[in-house]
C-alpha cells in the first residue's frame, strides 16, 4: 500500500499523458505537428522552464469541451489515487484557454464534472487552484480573476505560475488583494528559477501561505529561518527540477537537506505527464528514510488547505 498523502502542487494540463492528447486531437479536429506518441515523447527533452512551457501550452490545443477537461482530470486521479494520494489540490491555467477561445465555465465545469464524482470514484478529495500566467500583464490576470466570480464556489485558491524570471510577485500585489478580499487562498510559484527574494516578495507583498517550489531559499539562510520559524509549507517536484534543469541530479536535490534545516517540505509531480512520473514516482526518486517519506506525508495533510471553504468564507 502507497503511503497515504495529499498531492498540492498539479497542473492539471501537465497531466496530459500523449495517448490522451492524440484521442483528444482525433476527437476535436485538431492536427498535431508530432506523427504519433513517440515522436511526441521524443519531444520531451528541455533546456529550462521555457522549453517545457512552449510545448506544454502548445499541447493544450486539443483541450475543447468541459468533457475533454472531465476526461483529463478523471485520468488524474485515477492515476494519484493508484500512488495513495487521498486529497489533491489542482492548478489550471484559464488565461491559456481563454486565449484559445475556450470559456472559464467550459474549463471550470468540465474539471468539476471529474472533481465532483472524484471521493466517490477513486476517494480522492479536491479543491481547485487557478493559476495566474505571472508573464501575463496584471491587468489580463484581474480580467481573470473577474471571469472567475460565477465560478467561485468550485474554487478555493488563487495562484501564480509561468515563467518566473522577470516577472517577479509584486507585479500581481492589486490582483491578490482582490482575490484575498473574495475569500480566496493565496499560493505563488516563486524560487524556481526566480532568485530568493521573490519568495520573499510573496509572503511580504502576496500574503501566500505556501510556497510552490521555493527551492531558492537554500541560498538565504535568513529566510530559511524565517520559513521554518512560520512553518511556511514548500511544495516541491523532484523529477521537475531535474528535468528543467533547476538541479543538475536527483543525487544533487536539496529536499534532504531541506528537511534537515527544519523545513515543512512536500513532495508533489508538477507536471507528471511530461517530466516522468507521478507523485509516488516523485517520492522513490530521491533517496529518503521511511521515517522522511512519513514526515512528508504528513507534511501535505498539514499544508493543505482541507477545511470547508464556505465555512471559511463565512467565518
Ligand atoms: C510549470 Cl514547472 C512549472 N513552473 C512554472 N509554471 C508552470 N506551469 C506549468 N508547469
Ligand atoms: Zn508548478
Amino acid at each position: 500500500m502507497p503511503l497515504p498523502k495529499a498531492e498540492l502542487h498539479l497542473h492539471i494540463e501537465g497531466t496530459l499523458e500523449p495517448e490522451l492528447a492524440f484521442e483528444l486531437a482525433a476527437r476535436n479536429g485538431v492536427t498535431l505537428p508530432y506523427a504519433d506518441t513517440e515522436d511526441l515523447r521524443e519531444a520531451y527533452r528541455f533546456d529550462d522552464l521555457q522549453s517545457f512551457l512552449d510545448l506544454y501550452y502548445g499541447l493544450m490545443a486539443v483541450l475543447r469541451t468541459e468533457r475533454d477537461f472531465a476526461d483529463l482530470a478523471d485520468a488524474y486521479l485515477a492515476r494519484a489515487a493508484a500512488q495513495g494520494v487521498r486529497h489533491a489540490e489542482i492548478f489550471f491555467d484559464p488565461q491559456a484557454h481563454l486565449a484559445r477561445g475556450v470559456s472559464m465555465g467550459t474549463v471550470v465545469e468540465g474539471l468539476w464534472r471529474a472533481l465532483g464524482d472524484s471521493e466517490a470514484r477513486h476517494g480522492v478529495s479536491t479543491r481547485l487552484i487557478m493559476c495566474f500566467l505571472r508573464d501575463e500583464s496584471a491587468e489580463s490576470a484581474m480580467d481573470t480573476l473577474m471571469a472567475a466570480k460565477p465560478h467561485l464556489d468550485r474554487i478555493t485558491g488563487v495562484g501564480l505560475d509561468s515563467a518566473e524570471v522577470g516577472h517577479p510577485p509584486v507585479k500581481f500585489r492589486e490582483v491578490y488583494e482582490a482575490a484575498a478580499a473574495l475569500g480566496l487562498r493565496r499560493v505563488a510559484h516563486a524560487g524556481e528559477e526566480g532568485p530568493p527574494e521573490y519568495i520573499t516578495e510573496a509572503l511580504d507583498v502576496l500574503g501566500v501561505e505556501r510556497v510552490d517550489h521555493g527551492l531558492r531559499c537554500m541560498e538565504d539562510p535568513e529566510l530559511v529561518a524565517r520559513l521554518v520559524r512560520d512553518r511556511i509549507p514548500l511544495t516541491l517536484c523532484p523529477l521537475s527540477n531535474v528535468r528543467l534543469r533547476a538541479v543538475d541530479a536527483l543525487a544533487d536535490h536539496p529536499l534532504p537537506a531541506m528537511l534537515e534545516a527544519g523545513l515543512r517540505c512536500t513532495v508533489n509531480s508538477d507536471d507528471p505527464a511530461y517530466f516522468g512520473g507521478y507523485i509516488g514516482d516523485n517520492f522513490d526518486a530521491l533517496p529518503l528514510t521511511d521515517e522522511q517519506q512519513r514526515e512528508l506525508a504528513r507534511n501535505s495533510f498539514l499544508a493543505a488547505f482541507l477545511e470547508d471553504d464556505e465555512e471559511r468564507r463565512a467565518a
